[in-house]
């Protein structure tokens, strides 16, 4: 199978040490193919980086409308459910991914993520997913997204002395890394942490793999269902339904889209 993994951000260098982590993960018979946005923030840190770079992601989308699955590689999950109205094929947010993963093996974690603003847009995710229960905390590190890029010692010792604060403090069960960038210092935080470190690019990937291994498409019926044609004015005219997916998406859509 093919999984297309975005990164909606513009930094190609980010896109590289994910699709690293992302293969080293994969099943034999998966294929990941990773993308950089072609348009938009170089990394994404507050609602407006994330509106941006939405038409960047569904752009990579709209290019490429056969892949098996696609994983939404920004802790954000930038545009989750607009991708999801895209396309039946299954689309994973890394943010929800590993939220989930995090519940199969703790009854509570906390995230570990980047700026304190980063950290209130997490928490409205923590809401958004109804996972209130099961998370501790949101806490940042007041590093921003490229820092991570330079996968200093400093930048691995102030992330694994948050995570220590998380697991002493908190008494969480898992941490969960809230940003993409992230998904490298694995296997730096792994044996220094006594509990599960779980990064959503690779937890990602395999959901995308047991979701199309199960045979499971996204819902077209409500709110899923493709967009309604109609012309788009201005700057976004080319986003337009009709001249998207609708046209371009292949017999893999038209079957579900016919079948709903
Ligand atoms: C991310 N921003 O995963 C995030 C989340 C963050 O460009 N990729 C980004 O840390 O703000």
């Amino acid at each position: 199978m093919r999984i297309k993994l975005i990164n909606p951000n513009t930094t190609v260098a980010m896109t590289r040490s994910m699709a690293s982590a992302a293969r080293d993960v994969a099943a034999a018979g998966s294929e990941i193919d990773a993308v950089t946005s072609e348009s938009g923030p170089v990394s994404i840190e507050g609602h407006y980086d994330e509106a941006i770079a939405v038409l960047g992601l569904l752009d990579v989308m709209r290019s490429d409308p056969t892949a098996d699955a696609y994983i939404i590689a920004c802790f954000g999950d930038p545009g989750l459910l607009a991708a999801r109205e895209i396309t039946a094929a299954p689309v994973l947010g890394i943010a929800e991914a590993a939220m989930h993963a995090a519940t199969f093996v703790a009854t509570s974690f906390s995230i570990v993520t980047t700026l304190d603003r980063t950290r209130i847009i997490a928490e409205a995710l923590v809401r958004n997913y109804g996972m209130q229960d099961a998370c501790r905390k949101v806490r940042a590190t007041d590093l921003p997204v490229l820092d991570l890029e330079e996968a200093s010692e400093r930048v691995n010792e102030v992330i694994l002395a948050e995570c220590q604060r998380a697991v002493s403090d908190d008494r969480c069960g898992a941490i969960v890394l809230g940003c993409a960038g992230m998904a490298g210092l694995v296997d730096y935080l792994k044996p220094r942490l006594p509990v599960p470190v779980i990064d959503g690019v690779t937890v990602a990937v395999k959901f995308a793999e047991a979701l199309v291994g199960a045979g499971l498409a996204t819902s077209k019926h409500g709110d899923l269902g493709f967009p309604l044609p109609k012309p788009y004015r201005g700057a976004t005219a080319r986003f337009a339904p009709s001249s998207t997916l609708s046209e371009g998406a292949g017999e893999k859509r038209h079957e579900v889209h016919t079948a709903g």
